[in-house]
């Protein structure tokens, strides 16, 4: 018997703590991606994610809030949980603390403890409405972890439904919906087929008068992307767009982000396993939770070219500039990168395109940030997470606009449906996979025309296991380091000799580890840097 009256709940929290122990001597941090490990040793997190997400939804008078069980990329035994705000944004940050807190409480009691001295610290009313919804990805450690979650959940009375599996996306799009539905802006149906009505409708506008794009074919890295593309194909229907979606075997579970995905492409710079593409086709990868997407296709003489998260912003910050000079609509474009962005695309999009470039630090949540304050924001990570945010008042200036010719209005439905089009809670590998398609089409262009924009420096990024990352320190967006002490300067004094040379060094927020990235003008010199750069944190 569950109790439903907050006078109860440190008692059942901490009766339904001792189904869910927590393995000694672990300590647990939500990062950049919420917690992420070894599945088998999440059982006690995902429990403690389920009291924190109520705990959360109480704070905000019953607002919806998402819990995603997932490890995006990582390898199949891992799994993670990260909690979505209630306009499919990222938890605010000051609730990773807590999130942080809850999962490392010692004891049973210590936890129920915990959770009333942060109700009481954020003045939270427990005896109010909490709404939460769930859903994972293909993992085989994901029923049990809902299990978990759920517990979590019932133990301090929480309203939940369960939406199974999903993209990680999908369940951003879901929660936006749901929170905005009795608003005067509803984004949408908060069901999986109103997420494809919504996007097919949009693509056929978008997409209306021109070419059917020549087929493209997606590697879905094994993972959920791979069913739910099927079906968002499905919805546009074949005489719209063309998709052979390969590496899409869920059930073999041990294939997940193995030798394949948006992951394996970026980071190794090369096809996924198996994979024999003829020349000048497009090629996509998604993650293992479908929120990021790389494309690449091959040449005559079959040499690999990657369009990774620079090479789509590009495209599709000079696609919306064109629009808006063809529309006569006054708004503000800007693009939002990190330090991991091609040297190449950050001088094609101040130089050639004369768009504003903001750099943030990693991870989506920085910029998301910076991406809204612009009238239309641009943000893509070079890993191929990304998307495009249109503000309230962009909207409201594209939709009172009064044409004063076709051009204009076709340019102004153009942009209108983009922003139906592109998923504005997250990046989205389907949305963005569409985007992309969409603005081929519009071109009429092939991966080499997409390409010819601009050329990327060669680059390389290294992971460098260290006695301790924290020991990591940034500042400029992660572009220098302020700690050890001295490092920088030796890093600059290498950087110094190499044209066009450029690199930086920070604590992975996802492993123990530091990365070293580097570019330069030409491969050799590009590798070399970062070895040598490497070689400078082996000695400390
Ligand atoms: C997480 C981030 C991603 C970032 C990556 C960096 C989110 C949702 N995901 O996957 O944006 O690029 O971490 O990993 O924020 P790293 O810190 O290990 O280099
Ligand atoms: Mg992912």
């Amino acid at each position: 018997m569950v109790e439903s009256t907050p006078q109860h709940w440190p008692s059942q929290i901490a009766k339904f703590s001792t189904l869910h122990p927590r393995p000694e001597g672990h300590k647990f941090v939500y990062g950049t991606a919420g917690f992420r490990l070894l599945g088998s040793l999440l059982d006690s997190v995902v429990f403690r994610v389920g009291l924190l997400a109520a705990l959360r939804s109480r704070k905000l008078d019953g607002e919806t809030i998402g819990v995603m069980i997932t490890a995006s990329h990582n390898p199949p035994d891992d799994n993670g949980v990260k909690l979505i705000d209630p306009q499919g944004e990222m938890l605010e940050a000051s609730w990773e603390t807590y999130a942080t807190r809850f999962a490392n409480a010692e004891t049973d009691a210590e936890l129920a403890n915990e959770y009333l001295a942060v109700a009481e610290a954020l003045k939270i009313n427990l005896d109010g409405p909490a709404n939460v919804v769930f859903a994972r990805d293909t993992r085989a450690s994901g029923p049990a972890l809902v299990a978990a979650l759920k517990d979590g959940l019932q133990a301090v009375a929480a309203d939940y439904t369960d939406y199974r599996i999903l993209t990680t996306p999908q369940l951003h799009y879901i929660v936006k919906c749901i929170n905005t539905a009795t608003t005067a802006t509803p984004y949408g149906k908060p069901t999986e087929e109103g997420y494809y009505e919504k996007l097919a409708t949009a693509f056929q506008i978008v997409t209306m008068g021109k070419p059917k794009s020549p087929v493209i074919t997606v590697d879905a890295a094994n993972g959920v992307g791979g069913p739910k593309l099927k079906e968002l194909a499905r919805y546009i229907g074949s005489d719209h767009i063309d998709i052979n979606v390969v590496k899409d075997k869920i059930d073999a579970v041990e294939k997940l982000n193995h030798q394949c995905g948006a992951d394996f492409v970026k980071t190794q710079q090369k096809l996924p396993l198996g994979l024999e593409p003829a020349p000048f086709e497009l090629y996509a990868s998604l993650d293992g939770d479908a929120d990021r997407i790389v494309f690449y296709y091959v040449d005559e003489a079959s040499k690999f070219h990657l369009l990774d998260g620079d090479k789509i912003a590009s495209l599709v910050a000079m696609f919306i500039r064109d629009l808006l000079a063809v529309s006569g609509v006054d708004l503000q474009v800007g693009i939002v990168q990190t330090a991991y962005a091609n040297g190449s695309s950050s001088k094609y999009l101040m130089d050639i395109l004369k768009v504003p470039v903001t750099v943030t630090p990693t991870g989506v949540k920085h910029l998301h940030h910076a991406a809204q304050l612009f009238d239309i924001g641009i943000y893509f990570e070079a890993n191929g997470h990304g998307t495009v945010l249109f503000s309230n008042s962009a909207m409201k200036a594209l939709e009172s606009f009064e044409a004063q010719n076709p051009g204009q209005q076709d340019a102004v439905t153009t942009l209108l449906s983009l922003a139906a089009l592109i998923n504005q809670t997250v990046g989205d590998a389907l949305s963005d996979l569409l985007l992309v398609t969409a603005i081929l089409s519009h071109k009429v262009w092939g991966p080499n025309e997409w390409n010819l924009a601009y050329t990327d420096l060669p680059n390389r990024l290294v992971r460098v296991v260290v006695k301790d990352r924290m020991a990591f320190k940034t500042e400029d967006a992660e572009r220098r380091l302020v700690e050890p002490k001295g490092l920088q300067a030796q890093i600059d004094a290498l950087v110094k000799k190499y044209k066009s040379g450029r690199s930086f060094v920070r604590a992975s927020g996802t492993e123990d580890a530091v990365r070293v990235y580097a570019e330069a003008a030409t491969r050799l010199e590009a590798d070399e840097l970062a070895v040598k750069v490497s070689d400078l944190l082996k000695v400390l």
